[in-house]
C-alpha cells in the first residue's frame, strides 16, 4: 500500500495547481508490451512519397523536416536580431588558481543594455595557442551555478525558487554559487582544451506557462527563421505556430554563437553543444536549426527530446502537454491523444543534425525519459547518417549499462538518475576528441 501522506500531499498540490492536477491524471505507461507500434515516418521519404537518394536530395527533405517541426511541435523562431550588439563586461586572466580566463560578455539582443540581454560566461583555458574548441550549454540555476569561483556575476533575472541551491524569493544568493557544480566539471573541460562558454537559460525566457510575456517571445516576431529587426509593437498573443520556450531557449544558443564568430580566442566551427533534460530537447532542436553547433549532445532529454514520440513509455506527449503546456507551440497540442498523426517523430530530430556527429545519453533509472525509445530514435536516425556515408549508430543492439558507443551517432546507458555525472563528460569529451579534427571546415 502506497504512505498516505504523499498522496494527500500530491491531492492538496493538484488543488493548488490545476495543470499539475491534470496531468497526474493521465496514465503512464512502463510496459514495454504496451509501447504501442504505430509506424515511424521515413526521414528518406518526402511527404509526396518520393524517396531520398543522395546528400543533395537530403538538403531540401531536411527543409521539409525543419518546416514540420515548426509548424507541428516547436513552432518558428526568428533570426538574428538586427540590433544584436556585444559587450564584455568582465575579464579575469587568473581565474580558478589561474587555470582560466574568465569573460563576461552580455549580448544585447536589441543593441540596448535596458533591453533584453543574454549574460554569456566563458571560461578560456590559459596557455592555449589558438583557437579552441568550445563547450557550450544552457544552464537552470543561472551562471554562478556551475562553479564556487566567486568572480562570477550573480543574475538578477526571475528563478525557480530552491532553497537548497541557495535560489530564494525567485533570486540567486550567494548560496547558489556552485550549486550544480557536479554537473558542469568546468575544470576537467577545460584541461581538456576546451573553452567552456554558459548562459542562464531564463535569460531568454521564464520557465513557466506565463514567461514568455516577459522574455523574448515578446519582443521579437517568429517570422521563421530571417533576421529580425526589433518588433515595433508589442506581441501580446502568440500564434498556434509561433516559436514555444524551447523555440526560445534554443534561439538564444545561436545567438551565443553569434557572438562566439566574433572572438578569436576560439573556434566558433567547434561549438559542441550539450543539454541536459529539458534542455536537452533544447539542444536538439538548436542544433537541428543551426548547422553552425559542430556537434550536439542531448541528456536525458526524454519525451520532446531524443525519445520517440509514438512510443508510450513513461512521460508521453499527452503528459507533457499538460504539464508544460508553453514548451511547444499550440498546435503540438492536437497530437495529445494522436501521436500517430504527428507527420514527424523525434529520429528526424536527431536526423536533422547529420552529418554531423551527435550524442544521446540515457540513464538507467531515468525511465520517465525512456531510455530504450532514446536509443531506438537514435537507431532509426542512422539512415540518413549513412547516406553521407558515415557509420550512423554503429549498435545493431541496445547497448548494456557503460558501454559507450562513439560513431557518428553516439550512444550511451549510464547507471543511475536523471542527471549529468562525470560518466557523461568523460564519454562527451571523448567523442569530441575522437569527432572534431576530421569535421571539415564549412
Ligand atoms: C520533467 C519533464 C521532463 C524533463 C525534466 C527536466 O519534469 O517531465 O520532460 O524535461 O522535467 O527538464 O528536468
Amino acid at each position: 500500500m502506497k504512505p498516505l501522506f504523499p498522496a494527500l500531499f500530491a491531492l492538496a498540490l493538484g488543488c493548488l495547481l490545476p495543470s499539475a492536477h491534470a496531468a497526474e491524471a493521465i496514465p503512464i505507461n512502463y510496459d514495454e508490451a504496451k509501447v504501442g507500434n504505430d509506424p515511424l515516418p521515413d526521414p528518406l521519404t518526402f511527404a509526396n512519397g518520393r524517396p531520398v537518394k543522395s546528400p543533395r536530395a537530403w538538403r531540401e527533405r531536411r527543409q521539409e523536416l525543419l518546416e514540420l517541426f515548426q509548424t507541428h511541435v516547436y513552432g518558428r523562431s526568428p533570426g538574428r536580431p538586427r540590433d544584436l550588439a556585444f559587450a564584455v563586461t568582465s575579464t579575469d586572466p587568473n581565474a580558478l588558481g589561474g587555470l582560466a580566463t574568465r569573460k563576461e560578455v552580455d549580448l544585447r539582443l536589441t543593441g540596448k543594455a535596458n533591453g533584453p540581454v543574454i549574460h554569456l560566461l566563458l571560461y578560456l583555458p590559459n596557455g592555449a595557442t589558438s583557437g579552441v574548441p568550445v563547450m557550450l550549454g544552457l544552464n537552470f540555476e543561472g551562471n554562478p551555478c556551475v562553479n564556487p569561483d566567486p568572480g562570477i556575476t550573480l543574475p538578477t533575472a526571475w528563478m525557480r525558487d530552491h532553497k537548497e541551491a541557495g535560489i530564494v524569493n525567485n533570486r540567486a544568493t550567494e548560496a547558489s554559487r556552485g550549486c550544480q557544480a557536479s554537473r558542469w566539471n568546468v575544470e576537467k573541460i577545460l584541461r581538456r582544451g576546451y573553452a567552456f562558454a554558459t548562459v542562464y537559460y531564463g535569460d531568454l525566457e521564464p520557465d513557466h506557462p506565463d514567461g514568455w510575456k516577459s522574455g523574448v517571445r515578446s519582443v521579437f516576431p517568429a517570422t521563421g527563421g530571417r533576421t529580425v529587426a526589433k518588433s515595433r509593437e508589442p506581441i501580446t498573443a502568440l500564434p498556434d505556430d509561433a516559436w514555444g520556450a524551447i523555440g526560445a531557449w534554443a534561439w538564444g544558443l545561436s545567438r551565443v554563437v553569434d557572438y562566439l564568430e566574433t572572438d578569436h580566442a576560439v573556434d566558433a566551427r567547434k561549438v559542441v553543444l550539450m543539454g541536459h533534460s529539458r534542455l536537452g530537447k533544447t539542444a536538439l532542436w538548436a542544433g537541428a536549426q543551426d548547422e553552425r553547433f559542430a556537434i550536439v549532445i542531448s541528456n536525458n532529454s526524454g519525451e520532446g527530446g531524443a525519445a520517440l514520440a509514438r512510443r508510450d513509455f513513461g512521460e508521453n506527449v499527452r503528459r507533457i502537454n499538460t504539464s508544460f503546456p508553453h514548451w511547444f507551440n499550440g498546435h503540438f497540442k492536437r497530437y495529445s491523444t494522436n501521436v500517430a498523426a504527428l507527420p514527424v517523430d523525434q529520429h528526424e530530430l536527431i536526423a536533422l543534425t547529420a552529418p554531423r556527429p551527435i550524442y544521446v545519453a540515457s540513464a538507467e533509472q531515468d525511465k520517465w525519459a525512456d531510455p530504450r525509445g532514446e536509443f531506438l530514435s537514435a537507431q532509426a536516425a542512422s539512415p540518413v547518417y549513412r547516406l553521407f556515408g558515415t557509420d550512423g549508430l554503429a549498435a545493431p543492439e541496445w547497448p548494456a549499462v557503460h558501454q559507450p558507443v562513439h560513431s557518428t551517432i553516439g550512444y550511451h546507458l549510464r547507471a543511475g538518475a536523471h542527471d549529468v555525472l562525470d560518466y557523461d563528460w568523460d564519454q562527451w569529451l571523448a567523442f569530441a576528441d575522437k569527432h572534431l579534427p576530421a569535421m571539415k571546415r564549412r
